[in-house]
C-alpha cells in the first residue's frame, strides 16, 4: 500500500480517493486496505496452560506493534491448520505464520503460499519438510535439548544407587515434533546407565485429562513405578490426580520430571510435587512480531532462531513463582 501510495504521488494523483479506498486493493497489500501489516496465524489449538500463553503472548504483541492479526485455532487438528493456511492465501495476508502439530505433511500447503509469494515462518514447532525454501525461518525451542536435560537431572538424582529405576512416560501428541524430540533428547542421555528403564511409554496427548487417563492405566499396568516423565507440566497435573486418587504420594512415591514451567506446573514444584521442570518458553509473540517486520521487508533473517530457557528445582520455583507471566 506505501508503494500505491508514493506511486500516486508520483504521478500527481489524489491522494485522497487513494487514502479513501480503504476497502480490498485486491494487491497483495493484505484485506486491510491500509499500510499495516496483516499476519495469518494458524495456532495449534488450545491443549495446554503453554498453548494459552503463546497465544495471549501473539495477540498481545501484534496489538503491541500495530500488526493486523488473523488468527485460527486449529483444534489439535492438521486438516484444520491447512485450511486456515489456504484461506490466509485466499485472503492475500502479508505473512503467514503457524505451529505445525504434527511434523509432517506440509509440504502441498507450504508449497501454494510460497507459490503465491506468502512468506511463512515457523513458530514453536518444525516441520520435516526437506525443502526449506518453503519457509523463512523457525523460532522456538530445542526440544532435543530440552528431553537432554530432564534425563541429566535424573542421572544425577540416582547418582551411586544401582537398584533399577522403572520410568513412565507421558508422551505429547503423537507426531509433534516436541513429542518426537522430548523422548529421544531423555532416551539418549538415560541409555548410558542400563538401571533406568522405560517400562511405559504412551501419549497424554499434552493435556490434563489425557495424563490422568493414561497413568491410571499406566499406575494398573505396571507394579513399581519409581518416575514419572511428563513431556508438559498439564499431562503431569493431570496424572499427579490420578497418583494420588491411588493412594501414592506425587514427588515421594513417584518422582515427577516435567517440560514447560507455566504457573501450575511450578505451584506443584514448589510443593514437592512435581520433582524438576525443564522450561520452555511460550512467550514467542515479540520475536515473532520483530520476524514478520523484517521477511515483510524482504529483509535476510537467520534460519533457526532459538528460545532462551532454563531448568526449575523446588526451590528455585518458590522463588520464581511470584513474577512468574504465565
Ligand atoms: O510444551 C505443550 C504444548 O509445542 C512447545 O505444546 C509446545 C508444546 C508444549 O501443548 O504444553
Amino acid at each position: 500500500m506505501l508503494k500505491k501510495i508514493s506511486a500516486a504521488l508520483a504521478g500527481g494523483l489524489l491522494l485522497a480517493s487513494t487514502l479513501a479506498g480503504c476497502g480490498d486493493d485486491g494487491g497483495g497489500s493484505g484485506s486491510s486496505g491500509d499500510d499495516k501489516i496483516t499476519l495469518g496465524f494458524a495456532q495449534v489449538g488450545a491443549e495446554s496452560g503453554w498453548r494459552t500463553a503463546n497465544t495471549k503472548s501473539i495477540q498481545e504483541s501484534a496489538a503491541a506493534e500495530g500488526i493486523e492479526l488473523k488468527f485460527n485455532d486449529g483444534q489439535g487438528k492438521q486438516e484444520n491448520q491447512i485450511k486456515a493456511i489456504r484461506s490466509f492465501i485466499t485472503q492475500r495476508v502479508d505473512v503467514i505464520a503457524f505451529s505445525p502439530v504434527v511434523e509432517s505433511g506440509w509440504d502441498p500447503v507450504l508449497k501454494e503460499a510460497k507459490d503465491a509469494g506468502i512468506p511463512v515462518i515457523l513458530t514453536d514447532r518444525a516441520v520435516d519438510s526437506k525443502d526449506t525454501s518453503l519457509y523463512k525461518t523457525f523460532l522456538g525451542s530445542d526440544f532435543v535439548e530440552e528431553g537432554k536435560k530432564a534425563g541429566e537431572w535424573l542421572v544425577k538424582e540416582y547418582e551411586g544407587k544401582s537398584d533399577p529405576v522403572n520410568i513412565v512416560e507421558l508422551q505429547g501428541t503423537p507426531g509433534a515434533a516436541p513429542a518426537i524430540d522430548r523422548k529421544e533428547g531423555f532416551e539418549e542421555v538415560i541409555k548410558a546407565d542400563p538401571k533406568f528403564k522405560i517400562v511405559a511409554s504412551q501419549t497424554g496427548k499434552f493435556e490434563r485429562t489425557g495424563g490422568k487417563q493414561t497413568m491410571e492405566t499406566m499406575l494398573q499396568s505396571v507394579k513399581d513405578i519409581d518416575v514419572l516423565y511428563a513431556h508438559n507440566d498439564d499431562m503431569g497435573l493431570g496424572a499427579i490426580e490420578a497418583i494420588e486418587a491411588a493412594g501414592k504420594k506425587p514427588g515421594q512415591d513417584i518422582k515427577i520430571i516435567t517440560v514447560d514451567a507455566v504457573k501450575d506446573g511450578m505451584t506443584a514444584l514448589s510443593e514437592g510435587k512435581i520433582n524438576y521442570i525443564v522450561e520452555c518458553s511460550p512467550l514467542l509473540g515479540p520475536q515473532l512480531m520483530d520476524l514478520v517486520k523484517k521477511v515483510n521487508n524482504k529483509e535476510e533473517v537467520p534460519t533457526r532462531i532459538l528460545t532462551e530457557e532454563t531448568t526449575f528445582t523446588p526451590e528455585q520455583a518458590k522463588e520464581a513463582l511470584p513474577n512468574r507471566k504465565y
